[in-house]
């Protein structure tokens, strides 16, 4: 079938908007109607030519919400008219990494996922008969695309799709770094290095957590206001001050902060995340995705005297599990979402939602088809 899509043919250059040919899901596959999609800045990442995993041309997109329209021999879980967040870390069920209960980092298809194509070694996309790749197995950026059956949340259809695709990464990853990966307990003093959509959501986890002190630390003080709004206690401009951030945060909060989370991907940022942690406890989780090659440093004894480095995918949520609940929550209102939407555009306009992005100027974008 003929698709309206988002096309990234190089690194560098604006996405192309033109009709691609998407073919039927295969076995384990599903195509979805693509109704909503935000913009992250791991699509900016990816379309800039850091990302290490960056494969063109490419249908980007990993931010989305749709309704099935078709699905392929074996699916069970899934039927046309199916509303579905698509997933960029599925989640299978079955595998070692899906058993372990220590991770939400499913194995099952990421061999491929990685190579942009699905699980059988193909791609579902073609354009003047050429390959297109698939990106992070979502490919939001398509009117339809194909997804494998386990890298679909199914949620309530009376969701609003052009809301709750943000719960296809930013919102998701923020509040379940809070939850799942450091466990922030109440009273807690957290510090959110970078208030974009994923720190945004950080410190609403922060807040259902019940933290005493949120710090927001941004070099564009256009972020605050919204960050007060979303519960920070303080905010911080690193620009307005001579010594460096950690130190300053280490004299605020009597010995540094219980949580740090880095929302950013700058190394040097990581760094002081961890630096501005409390001796013998604090602990600092990397969400940010660095350049290719950027490796982080500090010196050793940061460790030895108790602080905790960690990372966090997706926030650790396990998509198929997990996302349905965070949808309801959203609908009770338990999860904000109508702040992160500073922008809507259509399709046509998505290159104007990488430069409001890169401007400064937007939390998320959200394009309608
Ligand atoms: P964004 O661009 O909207 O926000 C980044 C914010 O950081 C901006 O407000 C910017 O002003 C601020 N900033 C930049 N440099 C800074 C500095 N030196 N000090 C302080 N603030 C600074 O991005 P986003 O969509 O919120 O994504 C944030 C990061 O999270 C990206 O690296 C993205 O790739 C990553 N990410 C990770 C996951 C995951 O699962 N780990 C998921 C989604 C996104
Ligand atoms: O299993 O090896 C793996 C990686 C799974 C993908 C995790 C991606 C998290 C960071 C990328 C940002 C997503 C928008
Ligand atoms: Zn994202
Ligand atoms: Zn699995």
């Amino acid at each position: 079938m003929k698709s309206r899509a988002a096309v990234a043919f190089a690194a560098g250059q604006p996405l192309e908007i033109v009709e691609i040919d998407v073919a039927p899901p295969k076995a384990g596959e599903v195509l979805v109607k693509i109704t909503h999609t935000g913009v992250c800045h791991t699509d900016a990442f990816t379309l800039s030519g850091d990302d290490p995993e960056g494969i063109f041309p490419a249908v980007l997109g990993h931010e989305g919400g749709g309704i099935v329209v078709e699905v392929g021999e074996g699916v069970t879980s899934l039927q046309p008219g199916d509303h579905v967040i698509p997933l960029y870390t599925a989640e299978c069920g079955k595998c070692k990494f899906c058993l372990s209960g220590k991770t939400n980092l499913c194995q099952a298809v990421r061999a491929t996922q990685g190579k942009g194509l699905m699980p059988d070694g193909t791609t579902r996309f073609s354009y003047q008969g050429k390959p297109i790749y698939h990106y992070m197995g979502t490919s939001t950026f398509s009117e339809y695309t194909v997804v494998p059956e386990i890298s679909l949340a199914k949620i309530d259809t009376q969701a609003p799709l052009e809301k709750v695709c943000l719960l296809g990464c930013g919102v998701t990853t923020g509040i379940g770094a809070v939850h799942n990966t450091a466990k922030v307990e109440p009273g807690a003093t957290v510090a959110v290095f970078g208030l974009g959509g994923i720190g945004l959501a950080v410190i609403q986890g922060a807040v259902q957590a019940k933290a005493g002190r949120i710090l927001a630390i941004d070099t564009n003080p256009a972020k605050f206001e919204l960050a007060r709004d979303m519960g920070a206690t303080d905010v911080i401009n690193p620009k307005d001050h001579q010594r460096p951030i950690q130190e300053m945060i280490v004299e605020l909060t009597d010995g540094g902060v219980d949580y740090s989370f880095e929302c950013i991907g700058n190394v040097d940022v990581m760094r002081a995340a961890l630096e501005c942690c409390h001796k013998g406890w604090g602990e600092s989780i990397i969400i940010g995705v660095a350049g290719a090659g950027k490796e982080i440093h500090t010196r050793p004894f940061q460790l030895v005297t108790g602080r905790v480095w960690r990372g966090s995918a997706f926030g650790g949520v396990k998509g198929r599990t997990q996302l349905p609940g965070m949808v309801q929550q959203a609908m009770r209102g338990e999860i904000r979402l109508d702040p992160f939407i500073t922008h809507t555009l259509p399709l046509e306009r998505i290159n104007e939602a990488f430069d409001l992005m890169h401007d400064g100027k937007s939390i998320r974008t959200v394009i309608h088809f």
